[in-house]
């Protein structure tokens, strides 16, 4: 929808028209630097069919491996049958808890390990839920491994099963490090005046990314290559190296392009554990792919979760108390943690705060990291519930926000870095037309359909952890920017090559970047909205260094024109060192030095960081930094129509306006925003895992059935940009932009349908059935 984000400007004809004449002519190719909005460097090659993804490299002599899955939620096997599938055409292998090839576990990240959980497959007969890896099945061909998967027969001894975490035998369990509170919420909210209470869920959601999980391991010479789509090479090649208790630099993870992850590609799955496992056995490279079904149990998704909420407050609007408990499901033996109380502190000043985070475990592949983890359910509670407070003050919503103002982080008790959120709340609002909103439900119809009008807002912290990079410059006046960090379709390429550009002043079309393998400078977690900010950092500082380099040498070498010359006085530009109206092109400087190349290395690690510091950052999840009283900010403003007769729910319209900081590349950022919204809308009104109440099998584990929001679901969408540059929230002045978008959206639709109907859902998604 790309083409739909700005409403047409109503400018008279002639106005409209601009002759490409009228252009300016310039003498240099622009430089595109950073803040400019230049178009992806890798899209012509993705469009093209050109990138090659993980799973498409071809390795000589290569294998297929196709997983087999448990049928029960919980149970051992007590029997599996593998005989007729090795006889079967082509068959190589078949591997399974039997023939006692060890993995060790992963350390999660939760304990500072890069690893999604520490369960790995195969270890032995206990099943823990429906869907997990029991056999794989190595063949010549992928048919052939196919077809012989399904000539694995097993059998199990069932035990009891916690399928839902609302069953009674699933205990909540605290998790004190969530604990928030200040004050004496629970005596404040029974003296506030006026009162509301939600209790508020959301179901299984799953990342879905449309290239597949799938990797090619290939051990050769004591090297272990895996081509993996990875959110973080570093993080990947440590795990796997903890799986099989190999050195970090006997394993090398590739992953140059990723076609999308969302959280999903934070660290390798159990299937690579298996395609590792075989090729070590083997001796040939082999491939994996999980099957678009496997998606849904091979690695977890977003877990259900259920949210109570109170709202204490003064007759005029002015926010008392707030009581918040909420829970999380996680798996039996692994925790993933979906911080449902992690913005219920941040948004709006109170006096009086509790809230408790609790984890139930239940029988499911461990859930995981998917688009704002934590963020986007506890903005989802929170801002139905000022919606339901505005209700009963019988203040108009966004009035009750700009009431509530907080100045600061009332737990850190930090101010923030900057807080352009009334800004985004008046620009979005004029834009949308938010003053012309009956605050009466059900007052606003066209012809069959109840018109709704509805807002929230959400709020993503600023991560920044350190990070390095290398430049390096060859005799043909090539540059070239490496770094390992991942581009999984947000613009890492771009930015880094605009970064650069910026610094040395060179078209930044004419600037090479290479990411996404270990062999390149360390980088960490494309996860948390971190890594534009700390990469730009990183490749600012290196391209600085590179710069200082290459003006020490023209002003030194005694055949350069501009030998003598003041540095001060020297400017790059056009890819030469310019001053006193002489030039010299890099390329030819680094011919008279008689250099073939120059190599800068930089890093925004402290000054006293050693080595094991930046491996740290390198691997484990715990090195993530983040900068007190920094976050981005949003307003969204939807409007739904409701068909009466139907239930039927269609977004109309969505404006929502974002302070993130200064942006990089206003394209791609307003790309990011408008993909988390789409995203938002799809959570609201369509994504729903519906998971077997009997045996804990995912129905619809398909794209056809697992609905997500395509082109049709989609209206147009204004995205509105009030940051300016916070330099205390990162180097460059840039916030996070990758996960704030789909934050708060789902309230919004929730709030719009509410204000349409007159109903109020609080359990997502909004479907027709909870509507008639
Ligand atoms: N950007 C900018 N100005 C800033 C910050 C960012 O212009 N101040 C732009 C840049 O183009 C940058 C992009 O936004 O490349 C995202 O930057 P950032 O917010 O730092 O996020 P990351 O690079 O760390 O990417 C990860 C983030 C996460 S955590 C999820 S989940 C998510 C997301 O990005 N998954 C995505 N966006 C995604 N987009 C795509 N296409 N696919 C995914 O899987
Ligand atoms: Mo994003 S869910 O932090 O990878």
């Amino acid at each position: 929808p790309t083409d739909q984000t700005q409403r047409p400007p109503q400018r008279a004809a002639s106005e409209t028209l601009t002759p490409p004449f009228a252009t300016p002519l310039t003498t240099e190719p622009p430089l595109q630097a950073l803040g400019e909005g230049r178009e992806r460097l890798e899209g012509r090659l993705k469009v093209q069919g050109q990138a090659r993804y993980a799973a498409e490299f071809k390795p000589d002599d290569m294998l297929f491996g196709v997983v087999v899955n448990a049928t029960v939620p919980h149970g051992r096997i007590t029997a599996i049958q593998t005989d007729e599938a090795k006889q079967s055409p082509g068959v190589v292998a078949v591997y399974t808890h039997l023939d006692g090839l060890k993995i060790n576990p992963g350390t999660p990240f939760s304990s500072g390990g890069s690893a999604a959980a520490t369960y790995v497959p195969l270890q032995s007969d206990v099943v823990r839920w429906n869907g997990q890896h029991i056999a794989l099945v190595v063949a010549e061909t992928l048919e052939q491994a196919t077809e012989a998967a399904t000539q694995v027969k097993v059998e199990y001894a069932p035990e009891p099963a916690l399928i839902n975490p609302q069953d009674p035998q699933a205990r909540p369990e605290p998790v004190e490090a969530l604990d928030v509170e200040w004050g004496d919420a629970h005596r404040a909210m029974a003296d506030a005046p006026v009162r509301v209470h939600g209790v508020y869920s959301t179901p299984r959601e799953y990342n879905s990314p449309i290239e597949l999980h799938g990797c090619i391991a290939q051990w050769q010479d004591d090297l272990l290559t895996v081509w993996e789509p990875s959110q973080w090479v570093g993080g990947a090649r440590h795990n796997i190296a903890e799986w099989f208790g190999l050195g970090i630099d006997q394993v090398r993870v590739i992953s140059p392009y990723v076609g999308g992850g969302f959280g999903s590609k934070g660290a390798p799955h159990g299937h690579v554990a298996l395609a590792c496992l075989a090729t070590r056995a083997l001796g040939r490279p082999v491939k994996v792919v999980l099957t678009r079904p496997q998606t849904f149990t091979g690695y977890g998704g977003r877990p259900r979760t259920r949210q109570a909420i109170s709202l204490g407050a003064t007759p005029e609007g002015r926010l008392l108390s707030i009581v918040h408990d909420s829970w999380n499901e996680t798996s039996i033996e692994d925790t993933h943690q979906e911080p449902c109380n992690s913005v219920t502190p941040l948004m709006y000043g109170t006096e009086h705060f509790f809230s408790r985070h609790r984890l139930v475990r239940v029988h499911t592949v461990n859930p995981g990291w998917m688009r704002a983890p934590g963020e986007n359910p506890s903005t989802y509670a929170l801002e139905i519930a000022m919606d339901e407070l505005a209700e009963a003050l019988e203040l108009d919503p966004l009035e009750l926000r700009r009431r509530n103002w907080t100045e600061q982080d009332q737990a850190e008790k930090v101010p923030w870095t900057s807080r352009r959120l009334r800004e985004a709340y008046t620009a979005a609002a004029e834009a949308f037309g938010w003053a012309q909103r009956n605050p009466e439900p059900r007052s606003m119809r066209h012809g069959r359909e109840l018109i709704g009008w509805g807002m929230a807002s959400g709020t993503y912290p600023v991560h920044t952890t350190p990070g390095e990079a290398r430049i390096i410059i060859d005799r043909q006046g090539q540059i070239e920017v490496q770094s390992s960090g991942a581009d999984i379709g947000t613009g890492t390429y771009t930015i880094l090559a605009q970064t650069a550009a910026e610094v040395l002043g060179v078209p930044s079309s004419d600037i090479r970047v290479s990411l996404g393998d270990t062999a390149l400078p360390r980088a960490p977690v494309a996860g948390g909205s971190q890594l534009a900010n700390l990469l730009t950092a990183a490749v600012h500082k290196t391209a600085g260094a590179a710069r200082e380099m290459l003006l020490g040498l023209a002003v030194t070498e005694p055949d350069s024109p501009l030998f003598g010359a003041s540095r001060d006085t020297a400017i790059l530009a056009g890819g030469e060192v310019r001053a006193n109206g002489q030039s010299i092109a890099f390329a030819d400087l680094l011919k008279l030095a008689d250099r073939d190349q120059l190599v800068v290395h930089q890093d925004t690690f402290k000054p006293d960081a050693n080595e094991k510091d930046r491996d740290t950052a390198d691997q484990t999840a715990s090195m993530m930094e983040s900068t007190k009283g920094a976050h981005s900010w949003c307003a969204h403003f939807v409007e739904v129509a409701v068909d009466e007769d139907f239930g039927t729910v269609r977004v109309k319209r969505v404006v929502s306006a974002f302070d993130c900081g200064r942006l990089y590349n206003p394209t791609l950022a307003k790309s990011q925003w408008l993909g988390g919204i789409v995203m938002g809308i799809g959570q609201a009104l369509l994504e729903e895992g519906m998971i077997d109440a009997r045996d804990g099998r995912i129905l619809n584990a398909n794209l056809a059935d697992y609905l997500m929001a395509v082109n049709a679901d989609i209206p147009e969408i204004q995205v509105i940009n009030v940051g300016e540059p916070d330099y205390q929230a990162s180097t460059l002045g840039g916030k996070t932009v990758g996960e704030v978008g789909i934050v708060g959206v789902a309230a919004a639709v929730s709030n719009a349908v509410y204000h349409a109907t007159g109903k109020r859902i609080r359990e997502l998604p909004i479907t027709l059935d909870k509507l008639i």
